[in-house]
């Protein structure tokens, strides 16, 4: 069996649900990331514009860098909607995702009896994560940005493993799939997208929940509906998703207690009466402490607002 399909073979069997080879170098869309920085649409993320040399030319990320092995693991798109996104009910993908690219790279260096430099990234870096992935031939860009599989549509998460070794690369993914569709343009509740492919971060309410630090601008309190942190909804209308998206395989995703089986308003509620302590053991090793209680506590206020308004309006007509 050749080195390849033998790291595939690895990677799937640690769990990966997408595997891919690409070979590091100029990144073709790095001048589309400059674009969309210099528009404003990343708002108060600073941490991107960071590092712009290696989101230029991936073979910068360390002295040798030539290969990329990257991964997509499933979260499971069957999950019924819900105040959180599906992707941050569970365990941190970022742990999850870098302790078995980590083991991935032990495996490598023991199979080719050699120190293999590598490094492993999971949004940890200056890494166009979506283009790499492209270029590994696991899916193509849709239209609502996120990179879409053909087999399993857009709910996973990507990771990949650079390495100093040189590895046959897989064929780009070249062909757009979505054709003249455009669900989720349509579908996005504070209209997001200022073109297919280009989403003005600062109107999107995973943005407004999760990364901005400031109140939620009252133009978009309403939109956010009963989106407590993140949003799926330009992922839950495209037909890829609504054919080919899993059962939850991976326990460590399941939604905590802290979360499972609430409607907005209870969790809402809930978020709202906890103290500090209470925060931290219910939210430990989960994706939702990147908003702090006093983001959650701000995301509850307005899906509670909001929830009152749609019982009053309802009660009127
Ligand atoms: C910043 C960020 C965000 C921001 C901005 C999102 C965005 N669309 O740019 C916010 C906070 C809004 C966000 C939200 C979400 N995110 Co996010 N996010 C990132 C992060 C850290 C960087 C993305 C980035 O560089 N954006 C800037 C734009 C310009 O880049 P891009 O969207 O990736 O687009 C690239 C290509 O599409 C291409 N491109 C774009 N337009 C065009 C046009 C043409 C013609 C061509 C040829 C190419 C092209 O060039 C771009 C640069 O390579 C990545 C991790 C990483 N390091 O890459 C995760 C990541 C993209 N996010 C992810 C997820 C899961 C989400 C959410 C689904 C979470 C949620 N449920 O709330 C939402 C989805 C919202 C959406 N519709 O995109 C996953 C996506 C997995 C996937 N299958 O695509 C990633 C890869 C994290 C991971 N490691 O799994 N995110
Ligand atoms: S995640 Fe929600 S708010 Fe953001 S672009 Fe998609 S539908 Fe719009
Ligand atoms: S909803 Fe349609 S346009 Fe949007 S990503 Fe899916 S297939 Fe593409």
């Amino acid at each position: 069996m050749a080195l390849k399909d033998m790291v595939k073979a690895q990677a799937y069997g640690l769990g990966f649900d997408l595997v891919g080879i690409a070979t590091l170098g100029p990144v073709e869309s790095a001048g589309t990331f400059d674009a969309w920085i210099e528009n404003g649409y990343a708002g108060e993320m600073d941490y991107l514009p960071r590092g712009a040399a290696k989101r230029h030319d991936s073979r910068l990320a360390f002295a040798g860098a030539s290969t990329a092995i990257v991964v997509g693991l499933d979260y499971g798109g069957r999950e019924p909607s819900g105040p959180v996104a599906r992707y941050a009910r569970g365990d941190d993908y970022h742990d999850i995702m870098a302790e078995r690219l980590n083991d991935l790279h032990r495996w490598l260096q023991l199979e080719v009896g050699r120190a293999v430099a590598g490094k492993a990234y999971v949004d940890t870096g200056p890494i166009l994560e979506r283009d790499l992935a492209r270029r590994a031939g696991l899916g193509w860009f849709g239209k609502n940005t996120n990179l879409v599989n053909p087999r399993l549509g857009s709910f996973f998460f990507i990771g990949s493993l650079l390495v100093d070794l040189d590895l046959a690369p897989d064929s780009p993914f070249e062909a757009d799939r979505c054709g003249s569709c455009t669900r989720c343009l349509d579908a996005c509740p504070t209209n997001a997208f200022v073109e297919p492919r280009v989403l003005d971060a600062t109107r999107c309410i995973s943005y407004l929940t999760i990364e901005s630090k400031g109140e939620i601008p009252d133009a978009f309190q309403e939109a956010v509906g009963s989106n407590i942190y993140g949003c799926d909804i330009c992922q839950d209308v495209c037909p890829y998703n609504v054919k080919f998206a899993r059962e939850l395989r991976e326990p460590a995703f399941a939604a905590r207690d802290a979360i499972r089986d609430k409607n907005p308003e209870t969790l809402a509620r809930d978020l709202l009466a906890m103290d500090d302590d209470e925060f931290r053991s219910a939210f430990k090793q989960s994706p939702m402490k990147r908003a702090k209680r006093r983001g959650l506590a701000r995301n509850a206020a307005v899906v509670l607002k909001n929830s009152v308004s749609r019982e009053c309006c309802s009660r009127g007509s």
